[in-house]
C-alpha cells in the first residue's frame, strides 16, 4: 500500500522530519519549490507539517481539499491563518506545555546574560583585555524588579524561576489573574515604567505586533533590560535599536527577530546586546517531545482519531 502524503511547509528539525518519513512520503515545501508539480500533488497531501514560524496561508489551504490536519512544531502558531483553517475544515494542532521549561530558562539565562554581560565577559577575557582591565560593572539580577508581558504558561514558568532569584514580579497580558498573586499593570508601558527587566512572552501575530514600542521602552528607561523571547513581531525592531543605541533603554537579551535567520547587523556590532538563534526550546530532551507531539497529533488527525492538543481557537471543531 501506498504512503500517505503529507507536506512540510518548512524545514522541519530532524526528530520531526524522521517521524513523518517512517510512516509518509514527506514533500519538502514543494508548494514554494516547485508550484507547477505541486498542483497536482495538492489533493493527495493529507496533512500539513509546520514549525513555529512556519506560514501557512489561505491561499495554501485552499489548494488542499484533503487536508485533514496541520500539525505545528511548536506552541506559537502565529504563521497559521486558522480562521481560514477552520472554514476549511483542517483543525491546527501545536505542542504547548513540553517547551515551558526549556523557554523559561533561557528567558532567565538572557536576564542574567544581559544584565551581568556575561558573553561580554567572556569576551573580554578571550581577547585579552583582562590584565588591562578591569571590567565594567554589571547589573545585580537578585533583587531586581521583572516584568512579564504575557503570563502564560510560559510566563508563569518565567515568574517561579524570578521568585528563586528574590525578584519582585509584575505582568500584564490581556486579563488579570488574581490567583497569581504578582502585580497587574494594565499596559506594556505602565509595566515598563516599575521594572528593570521586561520579558516578552507573548504570541506574534497582529494582537501583539509592536506591542513594545518606543513609548515602552522610554518607560523602561536607561537602566532597564528588554528581554525577547516571544516573537521578533512583538518588538518594534527599529525602535528598539534606536533606543540600544541612544541609552534610552540599558541593554537587550533578544532570541527572536522580526526578518528571521536574518537579524539587522548593526545589533552584532553592539555591546549592550546578547544575541540567540531563536533557540529557547532548542534542547535534545525538549525537541524530542515536541516532535513526539506533532507527530501524535498528524497520526491522530490523519486517522480521524481525537487530537492531542489542538490549538484553542480549533476545540469545538475536534
Ligand atoms: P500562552 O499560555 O497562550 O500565554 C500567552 C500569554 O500572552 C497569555 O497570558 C496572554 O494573555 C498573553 N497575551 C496574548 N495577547 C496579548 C496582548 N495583546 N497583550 C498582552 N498579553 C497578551 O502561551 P505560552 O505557551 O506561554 O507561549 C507564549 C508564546 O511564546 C508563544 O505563542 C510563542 O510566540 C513564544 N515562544 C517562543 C519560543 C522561542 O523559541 N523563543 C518558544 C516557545 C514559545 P491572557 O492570558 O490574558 O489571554
Ligand atoms: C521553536 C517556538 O523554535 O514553540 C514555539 O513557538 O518558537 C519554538 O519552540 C519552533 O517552533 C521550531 O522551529
Amino acid at each position: 500500500m501506498s504512503k500517505s502524503e503529507v507536506l512540510a511547509v518548512a524545514k522541519l528539525p530532524p526528530f520531526y522530519q524522521k517521524a513523518l518519513e517512517s510512516v509518509y512520503t514527506v514533500h519538502d515545501r514543494t508548494h514554494m519549490t516547485d508550484p507547477a508539480a505541486f498542483a497536482a500533488l495538492a489533493p493527495r497531501i493529507v496533512g500539513v507539517a509546520g514549525t513555529g514560524e512556519a506560514s501557512v496561508p489561505r491561499s495554501l489551504l485552499s489548494q488542499l481539499p484533503n487536508a485533514k490536519v496541520v500539525a505545528v512544531f511548536g506552541v506559537g502558531y502565529d504563521g497559521v491563518d486558522v480562521q481560514a483553517a477552520i472554514e476549511h475544515g483542517i483543525p491546527v494542532t501545536h505542542t504547548p506545555d513540553v517547551l515551558t521549561d526549556d523557554v523559561a530558562d533561557l528567558a532567565m539565562g538572557l536576564v542574567l546574560s544581559a544584565g551581568r554581560a556575561i558573553p561580554q565577559a567572556d569576551q573580554f577575557v578571550r581577547a585579552g583585555r583582562w590584565p588591562n582591565g578591569p571590567m565594567a560593572l554589571s547589573r545585580k539580577v537578585s533583587g531586581a524588579r521583572i516584568g512579564i508581558v504575557g503570563l502564560g504558561r510560559i510566563g508563569k514558568a518565567i515568574a517561579q524561576r524570578a521568585k528563586a532569584f528574590g525578584m519582585s514580579i509584575a505582568y500584564t497580558a490581556r486579563s488579570e489573574k488574581h490567583e497569581s498573586g504578582f502585580k497587574f499593570f494594565p499596559t506594556a508601558a505602565e509595566l515598563a515604567a516599575n521594572v528593570d527587566f521586561l520579558v516578552a512572552i507573548t504570541p506574534g501575530g497582529a494582537g501583539t505586533k509592536h506591542l513594545i514600542n518606543a513609548d515602552v521602552l522610554k518607560a523602561l528607561g536607561p537602566r532597564g533590560f528588554l528581554v525577547n523571547v516571544a516573537r521578533g513581531s512583538v518588538v518594534d525592531e527599529e525602535a528598539l535599536i534606536e533606543a540600544l543605541q541612544n541609552g534610552t533603554i540599558a541593554g537587550a537579551g533578544l532570541d527572536v527577530f522580526a526578518n528571521e535567520p536574518n537579524v539587522p547587523e548593526v545589533l552584532w556590532t553592539m555591546n549592550n546586546v546578547v544575541l540567540t538563534p531563536h533557540m529557547a526550546s532548542a534542547t535534545s530532551e525538549t525537541r524530542q517531545a515536541m516532535a513526539d507531539l506533532a507527530f501524535a497529533n498528524m497520526q491522530a488527525g490523519i486517522s480521524g482519531l481525537p487530537l492531542l492538543t489542538p490549538v484553542p481557537e480549533c476545540f469545538g471543531l475536534v
